[in-house]
């Protein structure tokens, strides 16, 4: 076979072979197959060694020629695969730009925070400041100044969880009304409601926790009456339960406060008709209250021919329990992600 025979055998091959290679890696191989060391030239240069001397700058010539042939088949089949790899690319990372964002997700406040808030909004609406204080308390705070000494019968019910004998984790927030008006001794008028955590020695099932928040309202001034307290728990019936709420007082007992009074409010489920919500009664038990005794007063400072005040506590978990239809307490607390979402204020638009 003549050598530009060969030669052009070989393009011819290469021509067929190189057009369908697939890949960068594939066309690599093929160039090593036709210009690698090894390759199909290997074989035409070893006929130049018989080959007169004259005729082998011709020889170099065209098999040079046919390399670059090749090598431009190769290049020609390299851009076509590049460019595929560019567009494959940019098919597969098109950008959408009309497809809706991303959303972010908003947690919610616990309801027992929004209840509080809600209800801190109301008390600072009507001049009231917010104090809080320690939930480790000292026996004098919780229980002494208010009136419940040692022995007392009525700290069986508010049996708590003892530190040392002195100190206790607060069965209610009243303790921090004490010091508010020890720190103020005889300053005139204390308005302030006291949220937070309390504890007391407990059984847990539906209705009671050993743990829960309740927010302690005090006013201490010259004549803090039992009026003024009868306004100001109708505000906080009317804005938890609804503006056309009605309040009953009936006589109650706390050591704290003489005269006490049970607060009831006007059913919500039944404007008052009976319904099983109120058990019938048309009326729905809400809180606590009275008129501070003297004894507290005297105890924390203030002069109780000079100064006269009400005061109230109420249990944030029963406010809410009412106002949702919340049976169990317990939901408030075992963090429940599907309980906890449904207190969403906001809407997804
Ligand atoms: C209830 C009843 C009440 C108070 C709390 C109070 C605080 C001071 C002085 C006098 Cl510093 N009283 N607090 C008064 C009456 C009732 O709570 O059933 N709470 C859940």
């Amino acid at each position: 076979m003549k050598v530009s025979e060969k030669l052009e055998a070989i393009i011819v091959e290469a021509k067929s072979h190189i057009e369908l290679v697939k890949n960068l890696n594939e066309l690599n191989d093929a160039k090593a197959k036709y210009l690698g060391k090894k390759g199909s030239f290997s074989d035409v240069m070893k006929l130049m060694r018989d080959l007169p001397n004259e005729d082998r700058p011709m020889f170099g010539k065209v098999t040079n020629e046919a390399k670059q042939v090749i090598l431009g088949y190769i290049e020609e089949q390299r851009n076509i695969l590049e460019q595929q790899i560019v567009n494959e690319k940019l098919s597969k990372e098109t950008v959408d730009v009309t497809l809706p964002g991303r959303e972010f997700t908003v947690g919610v406040k616990h309801i027992l925070t929004q209840v509080i808030e809600e209800m801190e909004d109301l008390f600072i609406g009507m001049g009231y400041e917010i104090m809080e204080g320690p939930e480790v308390e000292i026996d004098e705070y919780n229980f002494e100044k208010l009136n419940l000494p040692k022995d007392h019968p009525a700290r069986d019910m508010q049996d708590s969880f003892y530190i040392t004998d002195d100190t206790l984790l607060r069965t209610h927030t009243s303790s921090v009304q004490v010091r508010t008006m020890l720190a103020n001794k005889e300053k005139t008028p204390i308005k302030i409601i006291c949220p937070g955590t309390v504890f007391r020695r407990d059984d847990d099932d539906a209705t009671h926790s050993h743990q829960f928040m309740q927010i302690e309202g005090l006013v201490v001034d010259e004549k803090a009456s039992m009026a003024d307290l009868k306004g100001t728990l109708l505000e906080v019936a009317r804005k938890m339960f609804g503006e056309d709420r009605k309040i009953r007082l009936r006589p109650s007992y706390f050591p704290f406060t003489e005269p006490s009074v049970e607060v009831d409010v006007s059913c919500h489920n039944c404007n008052g008709k009976g319904c099983n919500v109120c058990k019938g009664t048309g009326w729905i038990e809400i809180l606590g209250s009275g008129i501070v005794n003297d004894n507290v007063l005297e105890a924390c400072g203030y002069d109780s021919k000079k100064y006269q005040g009400f005061a109230f506590g109420i249990g944030v978990e029963r406010m809410a329990m009412l106002r949702y239809g919340i049976n169990d307490i317990r939901a408030f607390y075992t963090n429940d992600l599907r309980f906890i979402k449904q207190f969403k204020k906001w809407k997804k638009t």
